[in-house]
């Protein structure tokens, strides 16, 4: 048996390494620097409890991009000598964000171990590669995202980090096979296992929906499916549940195998980034002769997030998350007793309150990033969530789920189509989201980002519009010189959540205006960027008038749009006159 001996290094801090929204992402060239991984490492392992940590079983994965690979063996390297006993590793250093929560949740090792965390490596929907973006972040024992009392902590650890621990002598790990080595180190013995990246999120999805209803639908031959992975980690999932377990085509995937830079991409699911899907799905100016498919969804990097198609339609991810909560008691087994709460970021539109309303169900309005839905569902007061940014999910992990999304739809479609499967006309995602619409109101809804402006620029933006609220009446009186149309601003506030479960409090989680007639104007900065600053505006328009919900979205929001664009002085501020994505 190979023995190892612990190496104290000293090093000196580097600027920066604060947890943003979702972790720490920096540039490849940032994280390769001598001992910058290391020393956020080492900050995380020293923030954790001791028991978390000494003898502890840990997680340690992504979605394989770019640096993946290295990044993997430094960890190896440094859990060995900080003492923990045993990492286990996604075969080729892979697993899905979700995974990795599933795995934490799920997994026993063979002599009944558990994992207390995880390293996640992925800079989730941001480019990978050499001169694209690397990330990290840590989960917790619940597998979901450390909330902010851990990342707080990890980041003043950066700030006065002085050395770290590293078992230099440790062999490199081939992290390719599927294998346990074994080693000996000054605390006793300590393992690494490369186990299959699949295998347990398959199990867990099994468990949850019904895969003969979908395996029906999917063979019937007036349905047909896409699904792109855009190079990322879903790919590996895919195969095995779309294709090995449901039976749907191999040429229903697209880009579904892992590349380290994601073919150069933007592996980010939305209408801009997703092109050949949205080509597919006969959506957009490229669209292509052949009769798209019924249903269309893709995923990004790390496979937390989702964007839902039906043939030449569109489904917003705010809208997705009221729909999939209407619908699960009865098309999906796991919800069968019922919904315990649901719950949606502020930024997200109110389509899923309506629906919480109707149905009497708890809800919760959190800020923007998963760790808050966390301590909602460990609480038992929250089954389904989602964000507007294309993230969906339930209390099955602590992670927004991609591939999950796709089979709640899935099953959706399945049941509505229990009984039409040999009718001439299938039910589509349209009709279903047109008749929730007629239902419940339709909440028109647009997100305008500014990527990359000057950081200086957006924090003047921003302070400019916190500056605006102290008085609503000079609001008001902008708002009319600039669109009559628009109704009034009720309130205007900065967002603040007091958690319900442990009373922590997260202020300045964005710039809210709230108009009369229910419309919202929000304001964010990113927080999971790599350059620059990305300004996020919120724009959404509520409409009960069953007449009146079938326009489109661009045009019905027009009006707002323009009031947003000029009440925050985007031009004068960042010199932008068009925003560099629109979903
Ligand atoms: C963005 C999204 C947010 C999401 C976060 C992480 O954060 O807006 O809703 O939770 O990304 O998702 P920000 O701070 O840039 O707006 V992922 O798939 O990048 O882990
Ligand atoms: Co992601």
């Amino acid at each position: 048996m190979v023995v190892f001996a612990v190496t104290r290094r000293e090093t000196v801090p580097f600027e920066g390494q604060k947890p943003g929204t979702s972790g720490l992402r920096k540039k490849v060239t940032v994280f390769k620097q001598p001992n910058y991984l290391h020393n956020f490492v080492q900050s995380t392992f020293n923030a954790l409890p001791t028991d978390k940590v000494k003898g502890a079983t840990l997680v340690v994965s992504g979605d394989g991009r770019y640096f993946s690979k290295d990044a993997v063996q430094i960890i190896i390297k440094m859990a060995a000598a900080n003492g923990v006993r045993r990492v286990w590793v996604g075969q080729n250093s892979l697993l899905s964000t979700p995974a990795v929560s599933a795995v934490i949740r799920e997994r026993v090792g063979a002599d009944g171990s558990k994992a207390t965390g995880a390293f996640i490596l992925t800079a989730s929907h941001n480019p990978g590669g050499p001169h694209e973006d690397f990330g990290i972040k840590y989960n917790m024992e619940n597998g979901g995202p450390a909330p902010e009392a851990i990342t707080d902590k990890i980041y003043a650890n950066t700030k006065t980090l002085k050395e770290y621990f590293i078992a230099e002598d440790l062999p490199d790990i081939d992290i390719s096979v599927l294998s346990v080595s074994t080693f000996s180190g000054p605390e006793g013995p300590f393992d690494v296992d490369v186990f299959d990246s699949t295998t347990d999120y398959v199990k867990l999805m099994k468990s949850i929906f019904d895969f003969r209803s979908i395996q029906k639908l999917l063979s019937c031959p007036k349905f047909s499916f896409c699904y792109d992975a855009l190079h990322g980690v879903a790919g590996i999932y895919a195969k095995r549940i779309f294709v090995e377990e449901l039976g749907a085509n191999e040429s229903s995937l697209l880009n579904c195998t892992p590349k380290e830079d994601f073919g150069g991409g933007h592996p980010d699911p939305n209408l801009t980034y997703a092109k050949e899907l949205v080509a597919r799905m006969g959506l957009g100016k490229s669209s292509s002769q052949f009769e798209p498919p019924e249903f269309g969804a893709a995923a990004d990097g790390d496979a937390d997030r989702n964007m839902i198609l039906g043939k030449r339609f569109f489904v917003t991810p705010s809208d997705s998350v009221a729909i999939i909560a209407a619908n699960a008691v009865e098309a999906i087994p796991y919800f069968a007793s019922g919904l315990k709460g649901v719950a949606r970021s502020m930024p997200t539109s109110a389509a899923l309150d309506v629906v919480a309303k109707n149905l009497g169900l708890k809800f919760f309005e959190v800020p923007t990033g998963w760790k808050f839905f966390g301590n909602l569902m460990d609480a038992g007061l929250c089954s389904v969530c989602g964000e507007e940014s294309f993230g969906t999910g339930s209390d099955h992990i602590r992670e927004k789920d991609g591939i999950w999304a796709v089979l709640a739809w899935l099953s959706i479609l399945a049941f509505k189509n229990k009984d039409k499967l040999n009718d001439d006309k299938l039910v589509t995602v349209e009709d279903i989201v047109r008749k929730h619409w007629a239902t419940y109101g339709r909440h028109y809804y647009t997100r305008y980002d500014y990527e990359n402006v000057d950081a200086g620029a957006a924090k003047e933006l921003m302070a400019h519009l916190v500056n605006l609220q102290s008085s609503l009446s000079e609001v008001n009186r902008i708002i009319k010189e600039i669109r009559s149309d628009v109704s009034d601003v009720a309130q205007a506030d900065e967002f603040e959540y007091k958690d319900p479960v442990d009373g922590s409090v997260s202020k300045h989680q964005g710039i809210r205006y709230l108009f009369v007639d229910g419309s919202r104007l929000v304001f964010r900065l990113s927080g999971t960027g790599s350059e620059g600053a990305t300004i996020r505006v919120y724009i959404e328009q509520y409409e009960n008038d069953a007449t009146k919900t079938g326009r489109d979205s661009q045009e019905a929001l027009a009006p707002l749009v323009e009031v947003a664009i000029k009440l925050s002085k985007m031009k004068e501020f960042t010199g932008r006159s068009a925003p560099t994505v629109i979903t």
